[in-house]
């Protein structure tokens, strides 16, 4: 088989990258380790840039998001028993984020893909990158105890943290940096309704939790937990407890609350490798960089890094020039820390860290007073939490 572009991963990343170019009448093939079925029992992110937005329309498949999805204007830091609102829209000028759980925004791409007759091969084993750093690269894999070939001008590796394409890096060639944190979230979604109508974001000593959703009926919230902890301790009883004792008590009283149909625990890391190019080898998305989830930035950056990438393959076919693809990884990856600085940040002053000294504990006290006492300070955050330009 030969195909333009072969995308290994059809997590976000590739079947974003796979729609674009199939509308623009590129071939590719999307290879994946796991089921269809594995695939979107996955549950993840849950608020959108408007850039993500935008992209998912220019791919022809924002028509559910848009009837489904929930516009948010703002969203609730909560802390000392109280909220503080920050008026996304009033800050940044009329922007504002989707709530729409990426389980939809991947079923939507999926099905797409499918309507579209473009190939992904599920189940397939040990997908592996041949000779990026030439001019006729291909990808192996294998399948019904047989191994296959594709042959391409570009290979996409959208294949996650722990996929095979930053791996088939010379590790001679690319640079990792990597801020592990000291905790984890545990997170559970239950068909109850939202315990408010934006996003709350607490800060309490017993440690930071998260109040999202995913419709007026389905919640989804998230408990700081420390890494040894197991999903097995925590009952649905023990979790709703604890989630509440986190929240200021108007919050706490009346949270309706449920039999959880999802409970899992998330580690928080930072990462970036660098360069996300090498040769006809492309990372994008979470195969290139990671962030702890406070900022809600891990799948829109997968998005920015699509918008580029797509934008360069086009250059390169319809234009024949390769100013864009040359440039991908340096325009990627200036977006890329800005926002990993912000998921940082966002996780330094809303969790509550082991090791933190009583001076620790003071500054991030500190910065959650300035932060709500400051218009300057609270358009920083906004104008990082809707999205930078890409
Ligand atoms: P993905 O990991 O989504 O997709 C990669 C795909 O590649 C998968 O389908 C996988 O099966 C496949 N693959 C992996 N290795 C392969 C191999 N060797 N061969 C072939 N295929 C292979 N972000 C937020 O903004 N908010 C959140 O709350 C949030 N929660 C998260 C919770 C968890 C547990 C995880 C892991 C991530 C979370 N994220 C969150 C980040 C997440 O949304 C990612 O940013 C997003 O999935 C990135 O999309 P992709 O780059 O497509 O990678
Ligand atoms: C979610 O709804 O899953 C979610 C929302 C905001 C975040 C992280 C996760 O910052």
């Amino acid at each position: 088989m030969r195909v333009q572009v072969a995308i290994i991963g059809s997590g976000p990343s590739g079947l974003l990258l796979g729609q674009l170019l199939g509308n623009a009448g590129i071939e590719t093939v999307i290879l994946d380790r796991s089921s269809k079925a594995h695939i979107l029992s996955r549950v993840r992110a849950g608020v959108l840039e408007e850039g993500t937005v935008g992209l998912m329309e220019k791919a022809g498949v924002g028509r559910r998001m848009r009837a489904e999805g929930l516009p948010h204007d703002g969203f609730s830091l909560a802390f000392d028993g109280r909220d503080h609102r920050i008026d996304l829209f009033d800050l940044t000028g009329g922007k504002r984020v989707m709530v729409y759980g990426q389980t939809e925004l991947t079923r939507d791409l999926i099905e797409q893909r499918e309507a579209d007759s473009r190939l992904t091969i599920y189940e397939a084993a040990n997908v592996t990158p041949h000779d990026f750093d030439g001019a006729a690269p291909f990808v192996t894999y294998e399948k019904d105890g047989l191994t296959h070939r594709i042959d391409c001008d570009f290979i996409a590796g959208c294949d996650g943290f722990h996929g095979a394409s930053r791996k088939a890096v010379p590790e001679t060639a690319i640079r990792t940096f990597e801020k592990v944190y000291p905790f984890g979230w545990l997170g559970i979604l239950a068909e109850v309704p939202p315990v408010s109508e934006e996003l709350i974001y607490a800060n309490h000593p017993r440690g930071f939790a998260l109040c999202s959703m995913r419709s007026q009926t389905r919640s989804r919230y998230y408990i700081q937990a420390a890494l040894d902890e197991k999903i097995e301790a925590w009952s649905d009883t023990r979790f709703w407890d604890e989630l509440r004792r986190r929240l200021p008590a108007h919050h706490a009283e009346a949270m309706v609350t449920g039999p959880s149909f999802e409970k899992s625990i998330a580690p928080l890391r930072s990462f970036v490798a660098e360069p996300m190019r090498f040769g006809r080898l492309f990372l994008v998305g979470d195969a290139a960089h990671i962030v702890p989830p406070t900022g809600a930035k891990g799948l829109n950056l997968a998005a920015s890094d699509v918008h580029y990438l797509f934008s360069g393959l086009m250059e390169h076919y319809q234009d024949r020039s390769n100013a864009g693809i040359d440039a991908y990884s340096a325009r990627a990856l200036a977006r890329v820390w800005k926002a990993v600085r912000f998921s940082w940040w966002m996780t330094t002053m809303l969790h509550r860290f082991p090791e933190a000294s009583d001076f620790d504990q003071k500054i991030q006290e500190a910065e959650l007073d300035y932060l709500t006492h400051s218009c300057a300070a609270e358009t920083v955050l906004a104008e990082n939490y809707v999205g930078l330009p890409y």
